[in-house]
This record gives structure tokens, C-alpha cells and sequence, in this order.
């Protein structure tokens, strides 16, 4: 028997399993992720979108974040933080993926418990989330069957890239092998094995992508967006208010005083759009109420609906941002709900509970005091639109989303503050969130280059549910001038307002800060946007040509 050739692989040999090179061991391991991926994306077009190990674990992610690290996503990512979380994981799963295939080249056991380790992390985090059933964990496991598979036939099986393979003897040279692998350095690398090897990691990455694509497009199918285009929305009992002339001003570059659905900030933590189908969806009032009440859909559409002009704005929106929008929604009351209910003393706190398990904790008085807090189905004329909530949402007037503005709800809880944390207290944010009165400047900005002479300066201003009384310009912390507001429908939405500025050329900072109802100014103390909303003036530097 010939002793054992270079990379030939000997039964009860201890040394490397494969004698593949790190470089294509580490291709090896990332076409065996590949694989595993792409299959467990195919089976999650069955299971439902969520139990793919991707969005699982990244959604483990969002939710187990460290604030800081949460908020500097979003301040340098901005609304692409979810895009980011995905190409941030894929970066690093391929990272871990060629370490893997390294390994698994010395040991395809430890490749094998590496991808098993994935599997059960997928797995994990797959049947944590709050509407999870036991068919999530099929796409971690099935992937991790198919990427065991493909580690191997790279590895160690039959598409193995074997640099130096052993060439069994001929007929007619029965005593020493025909073709003795040259051992030195710089000898030439089996060409056939080579091709067979890259053939078959480019075929496995062109399917994996392929049947990942695929099966995102197929859970996307099963979406509830036909669910919402069959949906005629009944009439409201008590219509919105026309939006008065003049309310929209018609500036260049000024926020459109109704912002248009698809124009619309989104903020959530759902890396999957929830689809929640409106034949199956029920809303339950319950906890701490004399009178539990459950609600289908049709019941809710049955109820008079009102529609009303409202403001919703983030607690994350920074000065001079972005994060706020003004659509009329069309809902139920749930002031009603709630008095149907009977909440029982000290319930003081209404938790809405969405699907995917987030919650907010909203003041049971606020809900009760008589302004308009809907449990909304409508948004701008069209059933919500499914990023914002579909089927059933709330909107209260007054308070920022996170405390008050639950999407694809299904559960209002009566409980107390003191007995139940919503979703972003124990994250560091305040309990309670009333809007802060504030302004913004909206034109010009400084990339608009205006020119010295007269120059309309113009912004929005709001402080929901209390009302914009004054909104004041100043030039170079020159006095305060103030600005003329535009008519708007109710004190539960934004004002616009403009100023005319005799423009002079050179450098200029321009501030805005509004006065609400109350009397009450805007300070100009610089605060962060946590725990309870950012505070100070916004400030626009900008040179005059
Ligand atoms: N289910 C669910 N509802 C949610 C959130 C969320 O993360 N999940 N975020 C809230 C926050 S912080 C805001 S500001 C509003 C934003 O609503 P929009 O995306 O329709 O603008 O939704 C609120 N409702
Ligand atoms: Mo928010």
C-alpha cells in the first residue's frame, strides 16, 4: 500500500479532513450559508415572512439593542436602518460563513455544530416572536439541513476541490501509482476538480439567490394588500372639517399642509411589514375592565365612523426634522370603546397591543377627555395603508406615536403605569409623551441659494391639541418678528406660517420658535429627543448671494 499522498484522505487519519485550500474552504463555507439561506427564505414563503432566520434574528436584534446603538442607526441610516440591520447581517453571516468553511476543512464536524449553532439561533429567535407557531422553526431547520449538505459535497464530498488528487493505478503499472503528485511547491492544481468545485459553488449561490428572491416574492404574495383593495370604507357620521383656503400656503419647498399617504414618515420596529387579514382580525378590550369586549372588523366598520384632520409626530424627530406628517383618519371613537368596556378604578393606563407583540401605554383620562383618540381604519380617503397599520390602528391627537399610535393593533389592555412598561420605557423613553410645542423652518434652506432682496420664509409650527397662537422669526439673533400664520383646520394639526425677510447678502442664521395656546414658548434649551421629545429653536444658516 502507498503511503498517504498529499491531501489524500486515510481512514482513521487524524490530520485535516479535506485537502482543499483555506481560500476555497472559505468559498466553500459561504456557499454552504448561501444555500441554507436561500432555502430557509423558499420555506419561509410558507411559513409567513417573520420565521425567516434573517428577519427573526434581526428582529431579535432591533429588540434587544442597546438604545444608543438603536438611535445611532437611525441618525446615520435614517429610514434605510432596516436596510442597513439587513446588509450589516448579510456582511457578517458571510464572515462568519468563510470562517466556518475554513474550520469545517480541518473538522467538518465544527463546520456541521457551526451551522447547527446558526440553525437553533434562527430557530430561537423565530419562535420568540409574538404571534410564533411551531412551522416557524422550518425555514432555520431545513436551511440547516440543505447548508450541512452543501458544507459537505465542498468539503469533503464529491465536489470537493482536491488540489493534488491521487490517481488510482493503472493496469499496467500495478506497483507504484502511475502518477505520483508532484509534492514541491509551485506544482499545477488539478484543473478538473477546480472547475467542478467553482461550477458548483456558483450554481449553489445562483440558486440560493434565486430561491431566496423567490421566496420573499411569494411570502409578499401572500400579503393583505388584495385583502385592502377589496375594502369600501363606510361614510363617516361627522365628516372632517374642510381643510380652509389658504391653509396651504403653496411655498416651494414648504411641507404640503396634508401630507400624502405615500409621503408619509414611517417609524416602527417591524422588519416585515405585518399582514394582518381583516377577515381574522379581532380587537379584545381587556385587564382591568367591568365588561370585556371583542371586536371583528365588520363590527368595527358596522360602528359610526368620524373623520378627523390630525398631526402625528415621532418623539424621535429632531429639531428641524422630518418625522411628522398631517393625514385625516377616519375611525371609531375610543372614547366609546372604552365607556363600553367600563374601565374599573385605577386602570389608568391603555396598553394597545399590535401583532407583532410592541406595545404603547396611552393615559386612560387623555382617551376619555373628549378629543378626538381613534381606533382608525381610514387614512387621507383609503383604507390605512398596510406600512401604516392595516387593518386597524390608533391615532390620538396630542401625543407622540409611541405612546399613542399603535399599528396592526389587536389588544387594548386596561392596566396601570405602575404595573405595565410599554415597549420603549424600559428602552430609556419617558411613560408619558405629550408633543412638545414646536416649529421648523422649512424654506429657505441653505442648498436654495436665495438671493439678496425679499425672500419668503416659511415653516410649519405644532403643538397638538393645544394650538399655535404665535410663530416669531429672527435674523442673525436680531429681535423677534413675527410671522403670519395660515388658517388650518383645528388646533389637533399643524399651522403653516411665512415671513417676508429683506434678504442682504452674506452668511445669515435664521430661528424660528412658536408660542402655543397656553402662552407658552418654545425654549431654546437644546434637549435630545430622549426620554420625551428634542427641544430648542430650530436654526437655519444660509448665505445670501
Ligand atoms: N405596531 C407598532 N406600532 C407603532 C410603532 C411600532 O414600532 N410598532 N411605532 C410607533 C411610533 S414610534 C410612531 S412615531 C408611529 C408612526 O406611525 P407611522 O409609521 O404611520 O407614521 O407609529 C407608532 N406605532
Ligand atoms: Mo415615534
Amino acid at each position: 500500500m502507498p503511503a498517504a499522498l498529499p491531501g489524500s484522505r486515510q481512514f482513521g487519519d487524524t490530520g485535516p479532513v479535506s485537502s482543499t485550500t483555506p481560500r476555497y474552504a472559505a468559498l466553500a463555507g459561504v456557499a454552504a450559508a448561501a444555500a441554507a439561506i436561500g432555502t430557509a427564505e423558499l420555506v419561509a414563503a410558507l411559513t409567513g415572512p417573520r420565521s425567516s432566520p434573517l428577519v427573526a434574528v434581526g428582529g431579535l436584534v432591533v429588540d434587544t439593542a442597546p438604545e444608543p446603538v438603536k438611535r445611532f442607526g437611525i441618525a446615520v441610516f435614517g429610514t434605510y436602518d432596516k436596510i442597513a440591520l439587513l446588509v450589516g447581517t448579510a456582511l457578517l453571516l458571510g464572515g462568519f460563513a468563510a470562517l466556518l468553511g475554513m474550520l469545517a476543512a480541518r473538522r467538518l464536524t465544527v463546520g456541521l455544530a457551526g451551522i447547527a449553532a446558526f440553525a437553533a439561533l434562527g430557530t430561537a429567535a423565530a419562535l420568540t416572536r409574538a404571534d410564533a407557531n411551531a412551522a416557524d422553526a422550518l425555514p432555520s431547520l431545513v436551511g440547516a439541513v440543505v447548508g450541512g449538505v452543501a458544507l459537505w459535497a465542498f468539503i469533503a464530498g464529491p465536489l470537493e476541490f482536491d488540489p493534488w488528487p491521487w490517481s488510482p493505478p493503472t493496469a499496467d503499472s500495478t506497483a507504484t501509482p502511475a502518477s505520483e503528485p508532484d509534492p514541491g511547491p509551485g506544482r499545477s492544481v488539478d484543473p478538473d476538480s477546480r472547475r467542478r468545485f467553482l461550477t458548483g459553488v456558483g450554481t449553489v449561490l445562483g440558486v440560493a439567490a434565486v430561491g431566496g428572491v423567490a421566496g420573499r416574492w411569494l411570502a409578499g404574495r401572500r400579503g393583505v394588500s388584495a385583502a385592502r383593495d377589496a375594502i369600501t370604507l363606510p361614510a363617516p357620521v361627522s365628516a372632517a372639517p374642510p381643510v380652509p383656503a389658504g391653509a396651504d400656503l403653496a411655498v416651494a419647498g414648504l411641507a404640503s399642509y396634508v401630507t400624502p399617504n405615500r409621503g408619509f414618515y414611517r417609524i416602527d420596529t417591524a422588519l416585515v411589514v405585518p399582514q394582518v387579514d381583516p377577515e381574522s382580525w379581532r380587537l379584545r378590550i381587556h385587564g382591568r375592565v367591568g365588561n370585556p369586549v371583542t371586536l371583528s372588523y365588520a363590527d368595527l366598520l358596522a360602528r359610526p365612523m368620524v373623520e378627523r384632520w390630525v398631526t402625528l409626530a415621532c418623539v424621535s424627530n429632531e429639531v428641524g426634522g422630518d418625522l411628522i406628517g398631517n393625514a385625516r383618519w377616519l375611525g371609531v371613537p375610543l372614547r366609546e370603546l372604552l365607556d363600553e368596556a367600563a374601565p374599573l378604578d385605577g386602570a389608568d393606563q391603555v396598553v394597545g397591543r399590535s401583532v407583532d407583540g410592541w406595545t404603547c401605554g396611552t393615559p386612560t383620562a387623555v382617551l376619555r377627555d373628549g378629543r378626538d383618540a381613534l381606533l382608525a381604519v381610514g387614512m387621507n380617503g383609503e383604507p390605512l395603508p398596510v406600512a401604516h397599520g392595516f387593518p386597524v390602528r390608533m391615532v390620538v391627537p396630542g401625543l407622540y406615536g409611541y405612546v399613542s399610535a399603535c399599528k396592526w393593533i389587536t389588544e387594548l389592555e386596561l392596566t396601570s403605569f405602575a404595573d405595565f412598561d410599554a415597549y420603549w420605557v424600559p428602552r430609556g423613553w419617558s411613560a408619558q409623551g405629550p408633543v412638545k410645542t414646536q416649529s421648523r423652518i422649512d424654506t429657505p434652506r441653505p442648498r436654495n441659494r436665495p438671493a439678496a432682496g425679499p425672500v419668503v420664509v416659511a415653516g410649519v409650527a405644532w403643538a397638538q391639541h393645544r394650538g399655535i397662537d404665535r410663530v416669531e422669526v429672527r435674523v442673525d439673533e436680531g429681535p423677534w418678528q413675527e410671522a403670519e400664520l395660515a388658517p388650518t383646520v383645528s388646533a389637533d394639526t399643524w399651522v403653516q406660517w411665512s415671513w417676508r425677510w429683506q434678504a442682504t447678502p452674506g452668511e445669515h442664521t435664521l430661528q424660528v420658535r412658536a408660542t402655543d395656546s397656553t402662552g407658552e414658548t418654545q425654549t431654546p434649551q437644546q434637549q435630545d429627543v430622549a426620554p420625551d421629545g428634542a427641544t430648542g429653536w430650530h436654526t437655519v444658516t444660509l448665505t445670501v448671494a
